[in-house]
This record gives C-alpha cells, sequence and structure tokens, in this order.
C-alpha cells in the first residue's frame, strides 16, 4: 500500500492521537480506530521524521460534559472562546485510556506533542488551542527542524486530524491526509464538512 510514497529529509509523518480512548473499548470510542494501527506502524517504518500527538486532559477538563452539571456528551456549550463540544471524560492524564494503543509501534518517533492539558482550554489541533490563538509550539519545531510536509494520520479524522491539518495549511506546511490510515467521529455531518473544509484550504488526500 502507497507503494509511491516516499518520503524525504523534510517530510514528517504526524500521527494524531492513537490512543486506548479512541478506540473501541475506550471512553471516545471511534468506530475502527483500532484498525488503523498497523497501518501507522508500516507508514511509520518509510518516514525518518515521526511526531505522535497525545489528547492529554486534566480530571474536570472544561471539555467534558461531567464538567457542566446538566450537560450530557455530545451537546455544545459555551466557553470563554466560543462553542465547544461536550466530550465523555477522556484521555485524562496517566490513565490507560491516555496511552497509546497497544498496537501501535512506532519506536522512532522523534517527539511525543501533549495537548488539552489547560483545564479552561480544549485542543484538537496539533498547531493551536481551541481558542485558535495558543500555539503548541509544533509549527516553530518544524521550521526549526526544516520539516516541510506533513502527513497526517491518526483520530478522529473530523476533530484532530482535520484541524492539525487546516492549521498545517495556515502555518505554511504542505498537508496531505493518508485517509486509509484515519478513522471519524461523525457527529451531525461532521466528517463531509471536515474533508470539503480540508479540500478548500488545500489539504492533499491520499
Ligand atoms: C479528539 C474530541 C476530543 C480527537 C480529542 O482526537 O479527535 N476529539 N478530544
Ligand atoms: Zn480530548
Amino acid at each position: 500500500m502507497y507503494d509511491d510514497l516516499n518520503p524525504g529529509d523534510r517530510d514528517v509523518l504526524l500521527v494524531i492521537d492513537p490512543q486506548n480512548d479512541f478506540c473501541p473499548g475506550g471512553a471516545l470510542a471511534v468506530a475502527q480506530g483500532d484498525e488503523i494501527m498497523p497501518l501507522i506502524n508500516r507508514l511509520a517504518a518509510r518516514f525518518a521524521h515521526i511526531i505522535i500527538t497525545q489528547d492529554w486532559h486534566p480530571a474536570g477538563h472544561s471539555s467534558f460534559a461531567s464538567t457542566h452539571p446538566g450537560m450530557r456528551p455530545f451537546e455544545t456549550t459555551t466557553l470563554s472562546y466560543g462553542p465547544q463540544t461536550l466530550w465523555p471524560d477522556h484521555c485524562v492524564q496517566g490513565t490507560t485510556g491516555a496511552a497509546f494503543h497497544p498496537a501501535l509501534a512506532v519506536p522512532n518517533a522523534e517527539l511525543i506533542l501533549r495537548k488539552g492539558f489547560r483545564s479552561s482550554v480544549d485542543s484538537y489541533s496539533a498547531f493551536y488551542e481551541n481558542d485558535r490563538e495558543t500555539p503548541t509550539g509544533l509549527a516553530g519545531y518544524l521550521r526549526e527542524r526544516r520539516l516541510a510536509r506533513v502527513y497526517l494520520v491518526g483520530l478522529a479524522t473530523d476533530y484532530c486530524v482535520q484541524y492539525s491539518a487546516l492549521d498545517a495549511r495556515r502555518e505554511g506546511f504542505t498537508a496531505v491526509v493518508i485517509k486509509a490510515a484515519c478513522r471519524a467521529i461523525d457527529l451531525q455531518g461532521s466528517l463531509a464538512a471536515a474533508w470539503q473544509a480540508m479540500r478548500q484550504a488545500g489539504v492533499a488526500t491520499i
């Protein structure tokens, strides 16, 4: 698969949130989320540069429905920076749910970037938190390392993968989503909307 994909020195594989809570049996399970791990492993073996993100929330995080009395998962609330979808408690720092899926085998990753660790702000994107102005430092890291093209895989297509791909474009990087190595949550048409937004922003797909 993807035999014509020959990543070079300036290409990086960005593996988004390959964690237990996003896989079947997890707190915010994405259908067939676990199925992408073997493919990610095979792709990773070809890349010289790999970065993995890890959703990493403190207990009582503002994106958890349980933090807001009377609210339920998948409803939308308003936080200081605008609308925020509320989720089941997931990826709590140090828990098994927050750990990488056991089938992920990417020992050559050079950076593990944690996100969503501030109580009051969620972070779908690997580049910016959901207030859209607090950077994670990833753009600077990529520039300083002279990495120019980002290949994205992981969970979930319509949330963290999409936001990361859009921000990669916004920061001037080439962005390519490897579709077969992503799975979606798909809340109320969010997957179709995500593909359209990514296409409009110049995100390539293979
Ligand atoms: C994600 C919802 C909440 C994701 C993370 O990885 O797509 N989605 N936290
Ligand atoms: Zn999260």
